[in-house]
């Protein structure tokens, strides 16, 4: 297959009008007017991955091999201001970085262990010998502390993978040990990519006033990650209005996680077996990334800000209790009077619903545990955005320089454009409604 941008070279402005056709027939109704340009040249052939908080590990070339080293360690790792614990990950964090290469290429893994238990690296996903599958045990013997193993192997597909430990597997992927391996086509994108994002969901039973993530517990965690962040440290993705935006989801959590972005349809164009068929694209606005799967979403950028989040919306919480009374509804002044004489300052909350809850954690006078995050968090430009967890914005603007992927702020829309108050009046025009029952 000849390369998009060999095509383009060889062809001239015949195959921009081609490629302008092209990308109308795959934005569907996302469609924005898109740049008639094809994707930067880069010196390797490929637009990088951006990895949200995380790094792509560098490799030095060896007779024609990419040979990386990924340390696998403990590491000190800050979720978000206030919430920090031991976990494990490679190369000081957790996930560990980006492995990225192109089909074709000949690659070699050292991994030095330097965990207090034995390790090996599963390449999940990834086509090779029986004898580089990482399976410790199965396919090798176990990387003890201290000894460095090299995996080698020649990459036969393209697409979004990832790498995980396949030793003591519970404990160590709950604690933090896992990345992503993306590997781009050796001929170059049929429909080119301007920005490309990856990120790892993830799950954290990391208890109120604990410094090491609990690898026994199996559903209800209490940090719900992003490349083990959680928001409002998780970085917005950025894009300039027009570009073809690429998000790469991968899962080694334990739950499913529907990830939902807003302002528009995005296509579902991709998972570990690659960058599918075009035909085979389907327009969606939330996507299933099922424990152990990735999916690859693409969209045309419109201007504006934009939340991208997962759809369980206890994962957009941070740190809280889900064994506690309903309170919905509840008139607890009674029970507040008789509490606070055992303890001052105690306040009842929840009759009215549970977005209070910011507030009082914000203004400083409701302290929860040590190292414990508030369950809502986040301002935005119009006052508290209430979430937690898996929760970030994808920022579009029209006048983003191309490779910039600093926060450029808040978005102005334009003043026609916001929902505002029209009426403070309970009993507000004569809306239709049915009576009760
Ligand atoms: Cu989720």
């Amino acid at each position: 297959m000849t390369s998009r941008r060999k095509f383009l070279t060889l062809t001239g402005a015949s195959a921009v009008s081609a490629a302008v056709v092209a990308d109308v027939a795959y934005a569907g109704t996302a469609a924005a007017p898109r740049r008639a340009e094809s994707a930067p040249s880069q010196p390797q052939g490929y637009v990088p991955v951006q990895t949200l908080n995380g790094w792509t590990l560098p490799y030095v070339m060896k007779n024609g091999v990419k040979e990386f080293h990924l340390v696998a360690e403990e590491v000190d790792h800050e979720f978000a201001p206030g919430s920090r614990a031991k976990c494990w990950g490679y190369n000081g964090t957790t996930p560990g970085p980006t492995i990225e290469a192109v089909e074709g290429d000949r690659v070699r893994i050292l991994v030095t262990n330097c965990l207090p238990e034995h390790t090996s690296i599963h390449w999940h996903g990834i086509i090779l010998p029986s004898g580089m599958d990482g399976v410790g045990g199965l396919n090798q013997p176990q990387i003890q502390p201290g000894e460095t193993f090299a995996y080698e192997f020649t990459l036969r597909q393209h697409g979004s993978q990832m790498y995980h430990p396949h030793a003591d597997e519970m404990t160590q992927m709950a604690v933090g040990m896992m990345g992503m391996f993306i590997i781009h086509p050796r001929d170059g994108e049929v429909v080119p990519i301007d920005r490309d994002y990856c990120l790892l969901t993830h799950n954290w039973a990391l208890h109120p006033g604990t410094y090491r993530p609990d690898p026994a517990v199996m559903v209800d965690f209490d940090l719900w990650t992003f490349n083990s962040k959680v928001f409002p440290a998780i970085d917005p993705m950025v894009a300039r209005t027009g570009e073809r935006v690429r998000i790469r989801m991968g899962n080694l959590s334990m739950w499913n996680h529907p990830m939902h972005l807003h302002g528009v349809q995005f296509w579902v164009t991709g998972s570990d077996g690659g960058r599918w068929p075009t035909a085979q694209w389907r327009p969606e606005a939330t996507e299933i990334i099922g424990v152990g799967q990735v999916r690859d979403i693409e969209f045309i950028a419109v201007p504006g800000d934009w939340a991208f989040h997962c759809h369980m919306s206890h994962h957009t919480m941070n740190a809280m209790g889900h064994d506690v009374p309903n309170p919905l509804g509840v008139d607890q002044s009674e029970i507040q009077a008789q509490i606070r004489k055992l303890l001052p300052g105690y306040m009842a909350m929840g009759r009215y619903g549970m977005a209070e809850h910011q507030e009082h954690t914000d203004s400083g006078h409701m302290r929860g545990p040590e190292n414990t995050l508030a369950m809502m968090v986040g301002k935005g430009p119009y006052g508290n955005i209430e979430m937690g967890g898996m929760f970030t914005t994808v920022k579009v603007r029209d006048d983003l320089a191309r490779g910039d992927y600093s926060d450029p702020g808040w978005y102005d829309a334009p003043p026609a454009t916001i929902a505002s108050r029209i009426s403070r009046d309970p009993n507000f025009g004569n809306p239709v409604r049915r009576k009760p029952g």
